[in-house]
C-alpha cells in the first residue's frame, strides 16, 4: 500500500514510522509512505502557502493554489483511492474505518494547520474528512501519524501472528480481555487458575466473559452496536 502524505511539517511524520511494526512493514515493502512538503509548492519566494482568512478573524488559511498544485503534481504519477483530510470536524476515526482503509491501495493525507485549509478545496478534491477524537491539535500530522499506523498493522504480512490483530480491542466490538505473562505468582497475585490449566475452550470462553464484562463497565455504547 502507498499512503501520500501533503504537510507543512513532514519532519513531524519522520520518527511515527521508524520504529516497531511500522518500520517492519516498510522493510518488507507492504507500506510505503511518502511524505511532501507544501511548502515546495509555494507560491513565491518567500514560502508563501497560507494567506489572511476573508471576513476576518485570527488565524491564516491554506491557500488554494499551492494545495491544488501538490495534489495535481502527485496525481500525475499516482491514482489515488481516496483523499483525505485530517480535520478535527471530520468523521471520527474508528477500527471500522481503519480496516476499510487498509484495503485500499493508494491514498493521500492532506495535514491542515492554522486554521484549516480553504473550503473549496475540500469541496473539489477531497474523498473523506478524517478527526482522531473530540480534542484539537495544533495540526493533522500526529493525527495522520495515528491513522496510517491503524491501517498499517491491518495489512496482511505485517503482524508477525496473522490472527493476533483479529483480537485486537474493538475489532469485533469487544474490548481486549485481560493478559498475563510469568510468572504465575508475582508477591502473592496470582494469574487467574483457568489460564494455566491450558483447556483452549475455558480459556476462549474466560476471555470472552471477561471482554464482555469490561465493555459493559467500561464501554456499554459499544454493546449497543452488537
Ligand atoms: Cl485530524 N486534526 C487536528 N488539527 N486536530 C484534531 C484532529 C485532526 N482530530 C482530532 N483533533
Amino acid at each position: 500500500m502507498h499512503i501520500h502524505i501533503i504537510s507543512v511539517a513532514p519532519e513531524l511524520l519522520d520518527s511515527p514510522f521508524a520504529h516497531s511494526i511500522m518500520k517492519r512493514a516498510k522493510e518488507k515493502g507492504l507500506l510505503h509512505i511518502h511524505t511532501h512538503n507544501l511548502r515546495d509548492w509555494a507560491i513565491n519566494k518567500h514560502g508563501q502557502i497560507d494567506d489572511y482568512q476573508y471576513g476576518g478573524g485570527a488565524g491564516m488559511v491554506i491557500m488554494c493554489e499551492p494545495l491544488v498544485n501538490a495534489i495535481e503534481a502527485l496525481q500525475k504519477d499516482h491514482q489515488f483511492d481516496e483523499i483525505i483530510y485530517m480535520t478535527p470536524d471530520g468523521d471520527t476515526f474508528n477500527q471500522q474505518a481503519a480496516n476499510q482503509l487498509s484495503l485500499k491501495g493508494n491514498i493521500l493525507i492532506i495535514c491542515g494547520h492554522y486554521k484549516g485549509i480553504d473550503q473549496r478545496i475540500r469541496d473539489h478534491y477531497i474523498t473523506k474528512e478524517i478527526s482522531i477524537g473530540d480534542y484539537v491539535l495544533s495540526g493533522g500530522e500526529l493525527a495522520a501519524a495515528v491513522v496510517v499506523d491503524a491501517i498499517g498493522r491491518l495489512l496482511p504480512g505485517v503482524l508477525n501472528d496473522e490472527t493476533s490483530a483479529l483480537t485486537d480491542s474493538f475489532q469485533d466490538n469487544l474490548l481486549a480481555p485481560p493478559v498475563y505473562t510469568r510468572p504465575a505468582d508475582f508477591k502473592g497475585w496470582q494469574v487467574p487458575e483457568i489460564l494455566l490449566q491450558g483447556d483452549p475452550k475455558k480459556v476462549a470462553d474466560w476471555r470472552f466473559e471477561q471482554s464482555f464484562e469490561r465493555t459493559k463497565t467500561r464501554r456499554p455504547d459499544l454493546l449497543g452496536d452488537i
